[in-house]
């Protein structure tokens, strides 16, 4: 069947399957998709350390190839789960030139481009038995993983990865998503990859061929062998904890609000107003702006109130708890304080269909 028909299929289907079960079914992650998270791909593990601080300007000096990453597309970092095409019908070197591997060829108008760019990624110090723990948000299951590793003597802070150098060392035939380990999401798989006398920098190469579609997933994992490398060897385990010093530079890069704006009326010394910054199939980009009143603020908190309870997976720039159906945020330690008339933002991902909250604000002066 043509891609066009399939997705035609796919979309009538899925609106009769949505028709018949929305009333029964909360929505699930069934258009989320996949990664791998250990050894971390590139993009998870710059969404893993950065996403819920990613207007900190430390990261240009602690991360600098997420760093990069983020400044290139923050979609790419909140689409962590989306480095995929779609129709390559396994020819999958015929479809992603040498030097794109990690974009998937530059897929989705080049989305994944920063990917790509050679450098000192984070790396994860791994031995020379490890597993590559993949994670299937969507429980599309697996026709088939394959797991490559570069071959000795590649250094991925130097030289642009290519086909010529992987290795493919781990194969995994036809897997059910219920044959996959249940885990909090979805489900995972853990593929063993087995090499010996390995030392120094290396990247695991991971293709996963989705089962419910031509959909083929690529990914890019920085390791160090046993830190035997020349280069910088251990990833952090914890983020860098240093407080900016200066304010944040760099807004978001995202499409325009979607819905419009909710203006709310000043509760206690601040407002805030809600906008849907983009949506994609399953999920959507939250931003809310707080302005202080006529007198300067130290801190602040928004409610929103949703009609159902919703799902947030990550928020920036504040600090979020879900309640039923009510999100309460507070500052980062960076944004409290606003001078009288003086705003901030901070955005937050939510799972399933975005609707609009309505808005409080309180503060204390
Ligand atoms: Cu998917």
């Amino acid at each position: 069947m043509s891609r066009k028909r399939m997705r035609l299929l796919v979309s009538v289907l899925a609106g009769v399957l949505i028709a018949a079960f929305a009333v029964a079914i909360p929505v699930g992650p069934a258009s989320a998709h996949g990664n791998v998270l250990s050894p971390a791909s590139r993009n998870y593990g710059c969404w893993l350390r950065w996403g819920d601080k990613f207007q900190d300007p430390t990261m240009a000096t602690a991360d600098p190839m997420c760093y990069q990453a983020w400044q290139t597309d923050v979609q790419a970092m909140w689409n962590w789960n989306g480095l995929y095409r779609e129709g390559v019908a396994g020819n999958h070197q015929g479809v992603i030139p040498d030097g794109q591997l990690c974009s998937a060829g530059q897929t989705q108008s080049g989305r994944y481009k920063a990917m790509d760019t050679v450098g000192d990624w984070k790396a994860t110090t791994v031995g020379n038995s490890f597993n590559v723990q993949v994670f299937d948000q969507a429980l599309h299951g697996a026709d088939y993983l394959w797991v490559y590793v570069t071959n000795p003597g590649y250094n991925p802070v130097t030289t642009a990865l290519k086909w010529s150098d992987l290795t493919r060392v781990a194969v995994v035939g036809n897997t059910p998503a219920s044959q996959w380990t249940a885990v909090t999401g979805g489900v995972q798989l853990n593929i063993p990859v087995s090499l010996t006398g390995r030392t120094g920098r290396a990247m695991v190469y991971t293709i996963w061929q989705a089962s419910h579609l031509d959909q083929s997933y690529y990914w890019c994992s920085d390791i160090d062998f046993g830190g035997g490398g020349t280069t910088p060897t251990t990833a952090p385990t914890t983020a860098p904890t240093t407080t900016p010093t200066t304010a944040p530079t760099t807004a978001p890069t995202t499409t325009p609000p979607t819905t419009t704006p909710t203006t709310t009326p000043t509760t206690g010394a601040c407002a805030a107003t809600y906008a849907t910054t983009s949506t994609w199939s399953g999920g959507y980009q939250g931003e809310v702006k707080v302005t202080a009143g006529s007198s300067a603020i130290k801190s602040w908190t928004v409610r929103l109130t949703y009609a159902s309870a919703p799902t947030i997976q990550q928020t920036w720039n504040a600090t979020s708890t879900v309640s039923g159906n009510v999100v309460t945020s507070t500052n980062a330690s960076y944004n409290g304080a606003l001078s009288a008339g003086g705003s901030t933002t901070y955005g937050f991902l939510g799972s399933g269909t975005a609707s609009t909250p309505t808005v409080t604000c309180t503060a204390t002066t």
